[in-house]
């Protein structure tokens, strides 16, 4: 088949594939035949590999959607809208058949799914290998004010993965498994088709699912890739973990070997043929699992642990702690038992280049420390963004850093603009298309152009009707789906992220209590504010989820009173998925960016926002940083503690909440609040008593010492927002034209030129 072109050819093939005129078909069936017809155009830009291919291993991929996308990529997207509209169908009635596949929990795999969007786009050669979870991440919805989560089976119908024949036999605590690959074309912006591999057992059985999301978590045949892991502090599920885990690992590293072997790799010079990227330490035990094949076939223990380091790299996405994966011995004992004498023999040869025991594998507690892993036998770790990376060089990673300087280096993350504007936002695209040429769709460095119409009147008023336009689109979709109506005439702010006390969603409570009380008070906010929210939490974490609970009762107490509703209005958007956010983003006036300094990564949230025309309101803390440096400080809100002030803080171990609580009567005003007559109302006790005490007691997150520079911070914008909305849609200009830089096409160039290296 030739490349369609045009609405006839498009109109042709849909009759033939349905057969039936479009009239007569439904949404489903004209989904379906639009899915296979990309399938075939997609099929046809796969490409041979010279040299060196990506692999880029990950346990997320939060892909979203794909048609729109594709057929935005295959330059398609137009006609086929005409084709639909010209038989009375609409293009938005056709994206809601398609579900959403949230095979991830929020920015890593989000960004996992941008750079295979980029990797495409600059015809360079690299898959994705992962996982294909039955359901991803949980469905959420709201009950009494909390949080319920119910499975979300999105397999079922048509969808992207194409079962293969292709089969890998993985040995599971002493038993063999097949996992079997699916693939899922992944086509770049006028650019080639990658794929996206996902394994997956053939044995798989939703019948074990009990309540909720709960299931039997025994029986490994039938639950093995049922779910995708919320990301959670409950260790009922962390056997399981390293039991997923190790399929991805096992299975990918079995088809990485057979590939570069038919290229014609004598496995010495697998890195003439491979290079492997670690997303977080989810993918770890591919080292060891690398150099256990290599073994296998003959390669010496030395060599083979020389060939892992040369061919793979790891990026850290995280400084928490917490979230710094590490697992006791003996489960890797029983799930792996073939790794671990790899992984003692590694633990070795760390005790020979270094005395420093922190940096060792496994630990005096039989604790293996996956990052320690990934770090040694990698040849190069990055952060996510300039500052992060910082901090892990000085503080977080130190040691390591010493031992290997050279390894360290920095990739600020990025966002694919195909679906973060082309796709999200066709009236804003196409106005810059008019202003500057098609050109900065595939390099995004020539938004800069844009800068010569910051003071053209035409322009910001046509900007300012998008903007508009959008704020109403985002209206009629959350009548429509959510049953909730907002004024596209309020200040919309939106903080849209996972919930996570260091994201500090409870920061943007207090401010709307503290609000509550000054429009009691007779001080009415400037301009009427819609306080827009989108978070899951982890099913198991108690105090995220009485963060929600408290967002939804104070949206009820806020509607109840007819003085505070004329004002203020809390939409808390159920089930935030990348569909929500594409709708969300674009209307976005103020983008609440306000974690606390040194705990965010990067987000690339806050690119999304800036890159649709949003202000952020944000502390100095991962890519903000570079959003500041990029933007100028009269075009963005900066507020609160650096990141060095909050780490020394930290050092030093003096933060009391306690008494920023005491000493501060806003601040004891706001937080007594949430156990108000009001809030009890609509609200439980226990829920809001229990995050009441946490912000007096502990606070681990410092919301106390930012209070009253958020709130100052968060009323300037508020207040230039309604007096000068010119000057606003002048700095949001500016914002759209200093965007470029934050395209995941430059990131995944930096990463190709610094450690990838991949043939064209
Ligand atoms: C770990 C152990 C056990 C169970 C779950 C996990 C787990 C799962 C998911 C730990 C972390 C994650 C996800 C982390 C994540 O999304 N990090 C974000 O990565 C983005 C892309 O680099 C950054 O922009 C964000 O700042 C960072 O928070």
């Amino acid at each position: 088949m030739m490349k369609m072109k045009n609405v006839k050819e498009i109109e042709a093939a849909l009759t033939k594939a349905c057969k039936k005129e479009m009239e007569q078909c439904s949404y489903e069936e004209l989904y379906t035949a639009l899915l296979h017809i990309v399938e075939e155009e997609s099929e046809k830009k796969a490409e041979p590999v010279k040299g060196r291919k990506l692999y880029y291993i990950s346990a997320e991929f939060l892909i979203g959607k794909l048609l729109s996308n594709n057929l935005i990529n295959l330059g398609m997207y137009d006609d086929v809208k005409a084709c639909l509209e010209a038989h009375g169908k609409s293009m938005s009635d056709l994206e809601e058949v398609e579900p959403e596949p949230s095979l991830g929990n929020g920015g890593l795999g989000r960004l996992a799914a941008c750079f295979l969007d980029s990797l495409a786009t600059l015809n360079l050669p690299g898959d994705g290998i992962g996982l294909r979870y039955h359901c991803g991440l949980f469905h959420q919805n709201f009950n009494n004010q909390l949080q319920n989560e119910t499975p979300d089976f999105w397999l079922g119908g048509d969808d992207w993965a194409r079962k293969t024949e292709k089969t890998y036999t993985v040995s599971l605590a002493g038993k063999d498994y097949t996992a079997r690959l699916y693939q899922l074309a992944v086509t770049g912006y006028e650019g080639r088709t990658n794929f996206l591999n996902l394994f997956d057992l053939d044995t798989i059985d939703p019948s074990v699912i009990g309540e909720g999301i709960s299931f039997d978590k025994t029986d490994i045949e039938k639950n093995l890739t049922l779910f995708l892991y919320p990301d959670d502090s409950d260790d009922a599920g962390r056997l399981l973990r390293i039991y997923q885990q190790y399929l991805m690992v096992s299975a990918g590293a079995q088809m990485i070997l057979e590939e570069c072997m038919e290229r014609g790799s004598n496995l010495h010079d697998l890195d003439q043929y491979a290079a492997i990227q670690i997303n977080d330490t989810h993918p770890s035990m591919v080292i060891p699992e690398l150099i256990r094949l290599l073994c296998e076939k003959g390669i010496d223990f030395d060599e083979a642990t020389e060939i892992v380091t040369k061919v793979c790299a790891y990026t850290n996405h995280t400084i928490l702690a917490e979230a710094l994966e590490k697992w006791p011995k003996h489960y890797l004992d029983t799930v792996v038992p073939q790794l671990m004498p790899i992984i003692e023999k590694l633990d070795a040869i760390v005790r020979t280049r270094t005395e420093d025991t922190s940096t060792a594998i496994i630990d005096g507690y039989q604790t293996v420390h996956m990052a320690h892993m990934d770090i040694h036998f990698t040849h190069s770790t990055n952060g996510v963004a300039a500052l992060h990376t910082e901090i892990l060089k000085n503080s977080e990673l130190n040691n390591f850093y010493r031992l290997y300087p050279e390894k360290f280096n920095n990739k600020t993350n990025g966002i694919t603009f195909r679906r973060w504007l082309l796709k999200c936002n066709p009236e804003l695209t196409d106005l810059i298309e008019s202003l500057i040429g098609p050109g900065f769709k595939k390099d995004a460095s020539e938004l800069e152009k844009l800068m010569d119409f910051v003071n053209d009147e035409k322009v910001l008023a046509k900007l300012e009707d998008i903007k508009y336009d959008n704020k109403a689109a985002l209206a009629g979709w959350l009548a429509h789906t959510r049953n909730v109506t907002v004024n596209p005439e309020s200040m919309f702010m939106i903080q849209s992220k996972r919930l996570h006390e260091y994201k500090r969603q409870q920061l943007n409570l207090l401010y709307l209590i503290h609000q509550y009380f000054e429009i009691k008070a007779g001080h009415m906010p400037e301009k009427p504010i819609t306080a827009i929210f989108g978070a899951k939490a982890a099913p198991a974490y108690t105090i995220a989820k009485d963060i929600i609970h408290a967002l939804l009762t104070l949206s009820r107490v806020f509607a109840d009173d007819k003085e505070v509703s004329r004002w203020m209005q809390i939409v808390f958007i159920e089930n935030y998925n990348v569909t929500a956010a594409e709708k969300m983003i674009p209307a976005c006036d103020l983008s609440e960016q306000i974690s606390l300094a040194s705990k965010e990564a990067s987000g690339t949230g806050n690119m999304k926002f800036m890159l649709n025309g949003a202000l952020t309101l944000g502390a100095m803390d991962g890519a903000n940083v570079e959003i500041a440096e990029a933007v100028g400080n009269n075009n963005i809100y900066i507020f609160g503690q650096s990141s060095d002030q909050v780490i020394r803080r930290y050092r030093n171990g003096d933060y009391c909440a306690r008494e920023w609580y005491e000493i501060d009567p806003n601040i004891r005003r706001a937080i007594d609040f949430l156990t108000s007559e009001e809030m009890l109302a609509h609200g439980k006790q226990e829920n809001l008593e229990r995050l009441k005490n946490e912000l007096i007691w502990k606070d681990w997150f410092q919301t106390l010492p930012d209070f009253n520079a958020y709130i100052v911070r968060k009323n300037q914008a508020v207040a230039d927002y309604a007096r000068n909305p010119k000057d606003w849609t002048r700095r949001t200009l500016i914002n759209i034209s200093k965007a470029g830089f934050f395209s995941s096409d430059r990131t995944i160039a930096e990463y190709n030129d610094d450690i990838w290296h991949l043939g064209k």
